[in-house]
């Protein structure tokens, strides 16, 4: 298969490149180099030291014999995107290439907005470029389980029956998203559902729940292949953040209460369900959503989780409850389905002990490139 990994230089989307490169598929990445930009304009930083794309590329060019094709540029240049369409012909488009932290698009009015025309505008410009040039290829986008919010009673995959005055349908989830970058997934799935619809596009939207860990067996394998993790207060996500801030015997930092419930997953079932996408496509027109996580757990939960390995490692980790720098409940009743992925043959890796040890050890070997001063939370939703 000819795949294009739009976003291929961020978190999700450069071990998605060597994952299908190692399986013998055609791979080429899109990226506008933005994420490393972010850093620099935040102060942050990786944990782990991270090579540029072309020495990544190369390096994996040394050690698997397996070309990936690069393409940079910005999908909110439709010359660009129709003509990298052009060039690679792709029979499936994996689209992570958004801006992705919450708190980054509530920083003010300018990241509000530059979140929402970069994801939304991006997204567009694939549509139609699919729609000009290949038409059959497969768009699996990359949408977020907090599309739906936290609503009192259970979420299902993408759509509910609805009974009402005594008919019957079948209708889009109700989404009541937690942020601006929430949201710019929210528009993105109502443009893509409409070209599915108008257009006989066909694609999957992969409602992601939040990724930890960090390797994969592809970039274990030499230290320029090393995928980025975050710990900052913008671009760090829950369960990674708690396992590096117990390394560097920084509190912990649950907002508020902790009761927050969210979905998560491990990076490595981000691949396999990237791929059983890939493999069982949509049809022409279907526009399909399948919840990508694989369990559920309270923010606290997860703080405690990772208190107790520490405390075995001998580390000596404190629960910090921090003022909640965002509007969200802190108690709440939260049942997602995630049955698609499943009947498609998922198998999950689920959230061990082991794995938050290894983070934690990862977290030490590279303690000294910790900023302490990024840790905490600065944007408020306020
Ligand atoms: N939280 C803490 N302490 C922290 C960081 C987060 O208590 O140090 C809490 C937040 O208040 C929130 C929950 O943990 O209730 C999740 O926050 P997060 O920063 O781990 O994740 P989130 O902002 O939801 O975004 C991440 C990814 C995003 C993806 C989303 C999936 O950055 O791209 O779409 O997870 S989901 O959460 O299902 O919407």
């Amino acid at each position: 298969m000819k795949i294009l990994i739009a976003g291929g230089d961020g978190f999700c989307g450069w071990p998605t490149a060597l994952y299908f490169s190692e399986r013998g598929h055609e791979v080429a990445i899109a990226d506008s180099m933005i994420r490393r930009q972010w850093d620099d304009e935040l102060g942050s930083n990786s944990l782990t030291p991270i090579a540029t794309l072309k020495e990544r590329v190369t390096t994996w060019k040394n050690v698997s014999g397996k070309d990936i094709t690069i393409f940079v540029g910005d999908l909110t240049d439709y010359d660009f995107v129709e003509s990298m369409f052009r060039a690679f012909e792709p029979d499936t488009i994996v689209h992570y290439a958004e801006q992705r932290s919450a708190p980054y698009s509530m920083i003010d009015r300018k990241h509000a907005v530059f979140t929402q025309m970069n994801n939304v505008v991006g997204t567009l410009n694939v549509l139609y470029a699919m729609k000009e040039v290949v038409p059959d290829c497969h768009l699996i986008k990359l949408g977020t389980m907090g599309e739906y919010g936290t609503p009192n009673i259970d979420i299902e995959e993408g759509y509910l029956t609805v009974e009402h005055n005594g008919r019957e349908d079948v209708l889009p989830y109700p989404k009541q998203p937690f942020s601006f970058y929430h949201l710019s997934k929210v528009h993105d799935s109502n443009n893509i559902m409409f070209t599915c619809r108008s257009w006989g596009i066909r694609a999957t939207d992969l409602n992601q729940g939040v990724v930890y860990g960090l390797w994969t067996d592809e970039t274990k394998r030499h230290e320029k292949l090393y995928n980025r993790i975050d710990y900052d207060g913008v671009f760090g996500t829950a369960l990674n953040r708690f396992c590096i801030q117990a390394a560097v015997g920084h509190p912990l930092t649950v907002y508020g209460k902790g009761g927050q419930t969210r979905a998560f997953l491990d990076i490595r079932d981000t691949l396999q369900c990237v791929e059983l996408a890939a493999l069982n496509p949509a049809d022409k027109g279907e526009f399909r959503v399948f919840n990508q996580f694989t369990e559920q757990f309270s923010v606290l939960e997860l703080a405690e989780r990772v208190a107790a390995v520490a405390k075995e490692m001998g580390l000596n980790p404190e629960i910090a409850h921090l003022e909640n720098p965002r509007v969200e409940k802190e108690q709440h009743y939260y049942n997602a389905k995630h049955t698609k992925l499943m009947d498609l043959g998922l198998k999950p890796h689920l959230l061990s002990d082991d794995l938050i040890r290894e983070l934690i050890e990862t977290a030490d070997r590279y303690k000294d490139r910790v900023d302490f001063g990024v840790i905490a939370p600065n944007a408020t939703w306020r």
